[in-house]
């Protein structure tokens, strides 16, 4: 999508800290960090959100969490929050499907 923060940062036409990447997603540092570590998950594939979501994109959301938790393994993580904000109400600010893994810091429940 042309006019998409995140479709940019996946092409390389914005640049970004990217750590990871596969056939599937693209991981890299929020650049407004909640927590010391605070890295986004996002599929290649634009996907506005998990809502927007359809069957054929049933492999796409589980890479997103295996690639998390590989993401989380590679960097000695071993407690994180992983959290996808659906739509502008819940928090989405950026309508390209993406969780955010954080790690770090205590993180209370229920979330704020
Ligand atoms: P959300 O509010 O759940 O849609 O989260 C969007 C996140 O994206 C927010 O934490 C800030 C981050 N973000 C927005 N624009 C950019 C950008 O250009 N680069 C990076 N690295 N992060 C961004």
């Amino acid at each position: 999508m042309t006019d998409c923060i995140f479709c940019k940062i996946i092409s390389g036409e914005v640049k970004s800290q990217i750590i990871y990447e596969d056939d599937f997603c693209v991981a890299f540092k929020d650049l407004n960090p909640q927590a010391p570590t605070h890295i986004l998950i996002v599929p290649k594939k634009h996907i506005e959100n998990i809502a927007a979501a359809g069957e054929d994109d049933a492999l796409v959301l589980g890479k997103l969490q295996l690639a998390a938790a590989k993401i989380a393994k590679e960097n000695n993580i071993k407690d994180f929050r992983l959290v996808a904000n659906n739509g502008k109400g819940a928090g989405q600010s950026v309508m390209h499907l993406h969780y955010h893994l954080m790690a770090g810091r205590r993180f209370l429940w229920p979330a704020g």
